[in-house]
């Protein structure tokens, strides 16, 4: 079970094994897990007004290689590279915002994890310098427990989200994003979904325009400059998340797809991790020198009931056949 609210000292909260390797990466540590998959199961989110209809591009379906050769994360399981096929499909040009969730929260009263576990994990270089001490994730220190802290109130306190409107959500669980993207009439891309999207039609490169990361010495996404975890430049025009469609969309007309937040993916990560759901693409806490998975290929991965200032998602959805 996730540790309650206020349970400071609680070792249950146990670091193990899948959480310090999640921990190791700037998608952050992680709640408890697959239990609260059953528990989600039995809470139905009432429909009361019409869904927005976002525009999601249609991807034909093809075939490429999915992965890399890449081998500084052998855990990860990024390689070996295969050919992979994928159906016909559509896909959000960027990650839901905060407008988006509001307008779903608005119009369902649906509760995120972290406001019904109390909390959420925060980068620390986010929080006011006064902020109530926090506790702090030991193989991370970086993330910290905040209380309060929702997708509502990103840093807790009395945070908000004024100007940050076209923001990606954050602090919502692999459940919440779930349940947002049924109430928008489609799912979680799974992950093969993903990088074909994310590659934009650009066979194996390392990012999604290409393999050099800041080409003319232009910055392409939201990513973290300067020295982890003291210090974040913002060099690319961001410390901390970028509106969803900051930077130039990649060939298929994605925004964002690596850097800015992490997007949850439909589907396990697999047997190393048997618990926890995909997350891809990095985000803007990811820094060469110790998170190297802003590319294309890079996995990540966290519990179901895990949430984070940098996890956020994006929609997707079957092609819908049209008649006439
Ligand atoms: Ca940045
Ligand atoms: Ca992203
Ligand atoms: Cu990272």
């Amino acid at each position: 079970m996730p540790a309650s609210a206020g349970s400071t000292d609680d070792p249950g909260m146990a670091w193990t094994d899948e959480q310090g390797t999640a921990a190791a990466c700037c998608g952050a540590a992680s709640r408890g897990g697959e239990v609260a998959v059953a528990r989600d199961e039995r809470r139905a989110v009432a429909t009361v007004s019409e869904p927005p209809r976002p525009l999601l591009l249609v991807l034909p379906g093809g075939v490429f290689t999915m992965g890399s050769t890449e081998r500084r994360y052998r855990e990860d399981g990024e390689g070996p590279p295969r050919t992979v096929h994928v159906e016909a499909f559509r896909i959000a040009a960027h990650a839901v915002s905060n407008d988006d969730f509001t307008a779903f929260v608005a119009a369902t009263g649906y509760l995120t994890t972290a406001e019904r576990e109390g909390w959420s994990f925060v980068f620390g270089g986010l929080l006011p310098d006064r902020f109530p001490p926090t506790r702090a994730v030991a193989a991370a220190p970086w993330w910290r427990q905040v209380p309060g802290a929702t997708w509502f109130r990103p840093e807790g306190g009395v945070s908000d989200l004024e100007g940050r409107g076209d923001h990606p959500v954050v602090h919502v669980s692999w459940l919440d994003a779930r349940a947002y993207c049924r109430w928008a009439g489609g799912r979680l891309p799974d992950e093969a979904e993903w990088e074909y999207a994310a590659r934009g039609g650009l066979e194996g490169a390392r990012y999604p325009w290409g393999d050099e990361l800041t080409p003319g010495g232009e910055h392409r996404m939201n990513v973290y400059q300067g020295r982890f975890p003291e210090h974040d430049t913002g060099e690319d025009g961001y410390a901390g998340t970028a509106p969803v469609d900051a930077f130039a969309p990649n060939g298929h007309g994605l925004h964002n797809a690596t850097g800015n937040v992490w997007e949850w993916c439909a589907d396990r990560f697999g047997p190393s991790r048997p618990s926890q759901r995909n997350m891809r693409g990095g985000s803007y806490l990811c820094h060469e020198s110790y998170c190297w998975r802003y590319r294309c290929a890079a996995r990540s991965a966290n519990t179901p009931d895990s949430s984070a200032g940098n996890i956020g998602f994006r929609l997707a959805a079957n092609v819908v056949a049209t008649t006439g």
